[in-house]
């Protein structure tokens, strides 16, 4: 610890990120905290292996998020996600706690707000997630910092909507606030994660990943500096069952309840809530979803690479 020093810049970019970024090849952020908390090992690990795989053979390079040993790290290593995945001790890292995890040496894991940070901070447009946080339901006022970081900096999210534990009209009432644009990936209805969506719109839909590339390409070029949310529908077929899923949910916010669980704990404890609910169903449906979302976050990072 270095309480009294100076501190140097503590961004560290993985050569091989660097590398691509430098030659204008196309690179896909990652975040952790999916990994730390938002499933159980040891599919969290292969998980994670597998959203980086997946962006390699799409011709993307993989740029996974995370705090380790006080520094902010842009691509890590196998080992790295090996710790994050399997320790219980993992900070879970959305922006105002950057500075304090950092400082601490802790090993932090990134939420989307934290990863769009970084993401931001070593030049990467695009970042493929499962699904972003948002305004919660009731009156508490529980509001994600993934909203803020998606108002305030540059970096597009691949994802399937919200998580539909959030209040979702909320939700997209407060990222029209905040002036950040929601498309649709072959859709009109906003994705609510574990299902594919019908009942809300999207701003704009989006037909591919060119397309995709030249609205968020026009929408930087011309000044606006807000990240963008690509809501990218569960595959069918991989969808839960809406009934199902809206039990769980429920029962989730009642035992949160019961249990006192506030803040940055309420999110890690309904996933594994409705996991166990569902008998697993919901985690085999937040997999098949992250990987699409990796899919298309590559293509579309490719296709941004290439407008350039
Ligand atoms: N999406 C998932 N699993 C997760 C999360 C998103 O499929 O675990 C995490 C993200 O890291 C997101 C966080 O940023 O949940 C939101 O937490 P909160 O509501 O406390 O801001
Ligand atoms: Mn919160």
């Amino acid at each position: 610890m270095r309480h009294n020093d100076l501190v140097d810049d503590p961004l560290r970019i993985a050569d091989e990120v660097a590398d691509a970024l430098a030659d204008g090849r196309p690179v896909v952020a990652l975040e952790s905290t999916i990994i730390a908390h938002g499933m159980p090992h040891p599919r969290n690990v292969e998980t994670a292996f597998a959203l980086e795989s997946l962006i390699r053979s799409g011709g993307a390079v993989p740029a996974t998020v995370a705090l380790v040993d006080g520094t902010l790290r842009v691509g890590l290593f196998d080992d790295d996600i090996e710790q994050l995945g399997s320790t219980d001790e993992v900070a879970k890292v959305s922006l105002r706690d950057v500075g304090a995890v950092l400082a601490s040496g802790r090993l932090g894991a990134t939420t989307v707000a934290a990863t769009i940070f970084a993401a931001h901070r070593a030049g990467i447009r695009v970042f493929a997630t499962g699904g972003i946080g948002g305004v919660h339901r009731g009156d508490d006022h529980d509001i994600s910092a993934d909203l803020t970081a998606l108002g305030r900096f540059p970096v597009a999210v691949v994802c399937a909507g919200a998580k539909a534990v959030l209040d979702l009209p909320r939700t997209l009432e407060a990222l029209e606030t905040l002036g950040v644009p929601v498309l649709g990936w072959r859709t009109e209805a906003f994705p609510e994660f574990w299902t594919r969506g019908a009942d809300l719109p999207v701003d704009a839909r989006v037909d591919g990943a060119d397309h995709a590339a030249a609205v968020l390409d026009t929408h930087w070029s011309a000044g606006l500096t807000t990240g963008a949310v690509l809501g990218v529908p569960i595959p069918t077929g991989h969808e839960a069952d809406r009934a199902v899923i809206d039990a769980a949910i429920t029962d989730g916010l009642a035992a949160a309840e019961v249990a006192g669980i506030t803040g940055s704990d309420i999110t890690p404890f309904l996933l594994a809530h409705i996991g166990d609910a569902t008998g697993g169903a919901s985690l085999d449906a937040n997999v098949a979803l992250v990987q699409e979302n990796a899919n298309v976050a590559t293509e579309v990072a490719v296709a941004l690479a290439t407008t350039r």
